[in-house]
């Protein structure tokens, strides 16, 4: 589109985002002309994402689970984030609500998106998110979640599934709000210091 850089927020995409965010339209309106000037095709590709997210990781080898966060959001399925696509992104992330942030963390986990989470998708993620984990922070993992398959192992056992069962989305979120090891497994959390 020849006039993207003066084009503004459409107000279906301003509505829809007010109702599912806790974002105000002056916020909102702020991020959408940022998101204009930084990507002006108004679609943030998968390497410019696994650029942005790498900043937030730079001791870590983050690329792996930024792939897996992109597809989390990309909800259209295109290969790309659009502005809608990146700032629900940024609301899961950030201040979004318990349940809501659970059925993100549930897309995460279900890597070939038929609705249900397997133990291999567990294990996936897991490695994912160890490589988050800066080295020196390694030696410092309890035991049985020192290496991605025992954090799989220990996480996929909290739901009692047999290996070969799968989860769907309401087991899961049940499962997590139920049990606090569950809830930190499922993501990555820096080590406190
Ligand atoms: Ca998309
Ligand atoms: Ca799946």
């Amino acid at each position: 589109m020849g006039n993207a850089k003066s084009s503004a927020i459409s107000k279906e995409i301003l509505e829809d985002l007010k109702l599912n965010t806790k974002f105000t339209e002056n916020e909102l309106c702020q991020w959408y002309e940022n998101f204009q000037k930084q990507c002006p095709t108004g679609r943030i590709s998968p390497e410019e994402f696994e650029t942005i997210y790498a900043r937030f990781f730079p001791d870590s080898e983050a690329k792996t689970y930024a792939q897996h966060v992109f597809r989390s959001f990309d909800t259209n399925e295109d290969g790309t984030l659009d502005f809608k696509e990146y700032i629900i992104a940024l609301h899961m992330t950030s201040s979004g609500k318990t349940t809501r942030k659970l059925e993100w963390a549930f897309s995460l986990f279900d890597v070939d998106k038929n609705g249900y989470i397997t133990k291999t998708e567990v294990e996936v993620i897991c490695q994912a998110i160890f490589n988050l984990i800066p080295k020196e922070d390694l030696p410092k993992l309890p035991a049985d979640e020192n290496t991605p398959e025992k954090r799989a192992n220990k996480l996929w056992g909290f739901f009692e599934k047999s290996d070969n069962d799968r989860l769907a989305e309401g087991e899961f979120i049940k499962g997590v709000t139920e049990n606090e090891n569950a809830m930190r497994l499922i993501h990555y959390e820096p080590i406190k210091h």
